[in-house]
């Protein structure tokens, strides 16, 4: 799959800001500053579709992208960041929780995870959650440039086991900064949007 077209379609906080349910959602899930935003421009080819930020929690809404006016990206807000009052991760569990639990065109929601380090606790929390709604099966390993290759192995091995994924689950290597494994990706997404009954 190629992306020609894509434009921030919506900014919500809540349902009744969602665009129409018409067209199948691929999701990004991941603490902030794992590469969401630098994955979404790798993936689109724009430089700034969505905005990279060096400070990590600034993103605290679901952003929707239209892709070849065929599909959504949705950039869901990134958890894991240290400073935030009990309010805000309350908002933030309720923001997530109406998405996921009631987006009948939602197809699957893809994991970030930083490829140099054990899934977290809040990785893993994640991870479980989307198994609970039937969403889990696709993790992008994030920031690839940043090991060697031999680690590459070691590590996707370790976050696969700390994150519970079956056999059959897909991890994809992902650098924005060289530029690699979008291609995979793409494959990957176009896959689940063929399958999707929407
Ligand atoms: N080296 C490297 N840095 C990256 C990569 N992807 C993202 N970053 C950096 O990580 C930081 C957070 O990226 P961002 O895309 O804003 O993360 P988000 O909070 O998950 O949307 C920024 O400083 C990016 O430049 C990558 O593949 N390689
Ligand atoms: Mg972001």
């Amino acid at each position: 799959m190629k992306i020609n077209r894509s434009e921030i379609e919506t900014v919500a906080v809540k349902p009744s800001q969602y665009p129409a349910a018409d067209k199948p959602e691929i999701a990004f899930a991941g603490r902030s500053n794992v590469g969401k935003s630098s994955l979404l421009n790798l993936l689109t080819g724009r430089k700034s579709l969505a905005r990279v930020s060096g400070s990590p929690g600034k993103t605290r809404t679901i952003n929707f992208y239209l892709i070849n006016d065929e599909f959504r990206i949705v950039d869901l807000p990134g958890y894991g960041y240290a400073r935030v009052s009990k309010s805000e991760s309350r908002s933030w569990g309720e923001m997530m929780e109406s998405y996921l639990e009631k987006r009948p065109n939602l197809v699957k929601v893809i994991q970030l995870v930083d490829i140099r380090h054990k899934p977290s606790a809040q990785d893993v929390q994640m991870y479980d959650y989307l198994k609970y709604y039937g969403l889990d099966g696709v993790v992008v390993a994030t920031k690839a440039d940043k090991i060697s290759n031999n680690e590459k192995q070691k590590n996707l091995k370790v976050i696969r086991e700390t994150l519970g994924m079956s056999k059959d689950d897909i991890i994809v290597p992902v650098s924005a900064l060289k530029r690699t494994g979008q291609d995979k990706l793409l494959d990957v997404m176009e896959e689940l949007l063929s399958s999707a009954e929407i």
